[in-house]
């Protein structure tokens, strides 16, 4: 199978912007950043999307999240942020390899488009 884009990344084919690394998932600066912050937390084990994720991915989603977290705090979010999940083509999924929106320092806003 030909590797993702964001596995390109993660195995530094590709440039990015690297806010985070550790042995579960990277988190790089968005391409087309949406909001002054705009990172993507990504898992290193490739999931396609969460609609494919398995009942035992539990610790690796919730790793994402709590790196979601962190990454907002060092960050400095503290007056808020948006974590979201493209999925599938109504989802507007462009990469198929899993990832976490992390987004702030703007005022969002809801419902979303
Ligand atoms: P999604 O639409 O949820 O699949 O989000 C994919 C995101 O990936 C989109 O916001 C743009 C970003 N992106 C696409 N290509 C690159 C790239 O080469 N580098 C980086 N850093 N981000 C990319």
């Amino acid at each position: 199978m030909p590797k993702t884009l964001f596995q390109k990344i993660i195995d530094r084919e590709i440039p990015a912007k690297i806010e985070h690394e550790d042995d579960q998932c990277i988190v790089i600066h968005d391409i087309q950043p949406q909001a002054p912050v705009h990172v993507l937390i990504i898992p290193k084990q490739l999931i396609p999307r969460l609609a494919e994720a398995g009942d035992d991915d539990g610790a690796q989603l919730g790793h994402l999240l709590l790196i979601a977290r962190n990454v907002a705090r060092k960050l400095h979010l503290d007056n808020g942020f948006r974590v979201v999940i493209n999925n599938g083509p109504d989802g507007c999924e462009s990469v198929p390899h899993l990832h976490v929106h992390l987004l702030g320092q703007r005022q969002l806003q809801w419902p979303p488009g």
